[in-house]
């Protein structure tokens, strides 16, 4: 049930003192190696023997992406490239990628973090796992086979894409877990469709699926389709990868953080203001047991908020709700702020709709405009008349409008139009990005 339970169940007070000595460490780690951080420290008048609290972190600086483009490749690195055995980058569509380094404790860590993802989602060294994380410098497809190893179930390092050859190993193989992108999840249920194979009949019972968001209606449509339970995990390669955090099969809300390792707190993104439990604003993670690229306060662009209440599956590990959306996936429509997600969840409580969509934001004149083109099941395409078409648009557009608040115009678009993701799945077009 637990992987590691000294940790995963540690009563609060100690996982407080553990981190509070851990923050202390850290501190004169980078302030002795990273000139970045030193010259931050000085800036803000702070020494990291000033840290006598966990709530001195507050005094610390912030690290963003761009602190991590500008120092590229190793100057965020506070230990020495010799010690180092791994390095992942981000594939950023702009600017230079973010470099980021392990060391073989690092990579040991991460692979613990892994186990109890694993572990919490319900598999063990008994299962037979096909990872279609994607293999490379995206840190998914590494990340997940080190856990999947640590537990000691057989991984099928498959990697992302060639959706026929994944139908045939899963079945050949008797593959009982799978874990990649929920949207290249969705994917290889069309896949299956395809080759005739029914994936419920398959003994694959459970899935760990992340990278990406996905609302609990694309939960549901995996859930069924699949015949499996679907379980969250999130993490980001500047903090190790997958497995920052993740969920437990009895609760499904909320994703317990490997608090041990990554301090997390919750922010507000205009103010910079820290926000207590509850709250929704930008996650913001510390490294507290890194050795190569340790990391303070790391702004992550995801809004989620800290959930504190025990977790009935005996986790003392903090939660953290289920990631919303990026900040800079946020979209502005005539002043609103959408989220995909959002979007997502309006579409998919409807019977009858795939979970293949696209939105296209673009401008008429001064006026930004949306179009949402989902797929509808082969059957309704071919036996709705084109009126009933039109009816089931117009709900939509409606649904959309109050529970989103945005005027969307929606296309219901033949099964196959659109295109399948194999990894992080591109949700948006947004064509105004050329009057910018
Ligand atoms: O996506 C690491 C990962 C791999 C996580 C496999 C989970 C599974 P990056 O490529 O650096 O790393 O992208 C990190 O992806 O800041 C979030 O915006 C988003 N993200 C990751 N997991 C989730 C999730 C990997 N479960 C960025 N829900 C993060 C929502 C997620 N968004």
């Amino acid at each position: 049930m637990y992987w590691d339970p000294a940790y995963e169940t540690l009563p609060r007070e100690d996982m407080a003192k553990l981190q509070l000595s851990r923050l202390q460490k850290l501190a004169e780690l980078v302030y002795n190696n990273v000139e970045f951080y030193r010259r931050k420290f000085d800036e803000l008048k702070v020494k990291p023997s000033d840290i006598k609290s966990l709530d001195d972190i507050r005094r610390l600086p912030f690290t963003t992406k761009d602190d991590l483009r500008d120092n590229y490749p190793y100057k965020m690195f506070s230990s020495s490239l010799d010690d180092v055995v791994r390095i992942h980058a981000s594939s950023g569509t702009t600017g230079k990628p973010t470099v980021v380094g392990y060391t073989r404790v690092d990579v040991d860590i991460w692979a613990e973090t892994m186990a109890r993802s694993f572990t919490a989602a319900g598999l063990t060294h008994r299962d037979i796992i096909q990872n279609a994380f994607g293999y490379g410098l995206f840190t998914g497809g590494l990340g997940a086979h080190y856990g999947i190893e640590k537990i000691g179930a057989s991984v099928v390092p498959v990697s992302g894409g060639n959706s026929k050859r994944q139908i045939m190993f899963l079945k050949d193989f008797g593959c009982t877990g799978i874990c990649c992108t929920p949207s290249y999840a969705a994917s290889l249920l069309d896949a299956a469709r395809d080759e005739g194979v029914d994936l419920r009949k398959l003994p694959v019972r459970a899935g760990l699926f992340g990278a990406e968001p996905w609302s609990v209606q694309m939960r549901r449509e995996i859930e069924e389709g699949w015949g499996m339970t679907a379980t969250d995990i999130y993490g980001l390669s500047e903090i190790i990868g997958p497995g920052v955090s993740f969920e437990c099969p009895q609760a499904q809300r909320g994703l317990h953080v490997n608090e041990d390792h990554f301090y997390p707190e919750v922010i507000d993104p205009d103010t910079s203001e820290v926000l207590p439990a509850g709250e929704k604003g930008e996650l913001v993670f510390t490294t507290i047991t890194k050795e190569a690229i340790p990391l303070i306060r790391f702004r992550t662009r995801d809004i989620s908020s800290i959930d504190s209440s025990p977790c009935s599956c005996g986790r003392t590990l903090i939660k953290m709700n289920k990631v919303f959306g990026r900040t800079d996936d946020m979209l502005i429509i005539r002043g609103v702020n959408v989220f995909p997600s959002q979007i997502e969840e309006v579409l998919l409580a409807n019977s009858g709709l795939l979970p293949y969509y696209q939105i296209v934001v673009d401008k008429k004149g001064a006026l930004d405009t949306v179009e949402v083109l989902v797929e509808v099941a082969e059957d309704l395409f071919v036996t709705d008349e084109i009126r009933k078409l039109q009816q089931r648009e117009e709900l939509l557009e409606k649904s959309i409008k109050s529970n989103v608040g945005i005027t969307a115009k929606v296309r219901l678009v033949e099964p196959k139009t659109i295109h399948r993701s194999e990894g992080k799945a591109q949700r948006v077009i947004d064509k105004r990005e050329r009057f910018v």
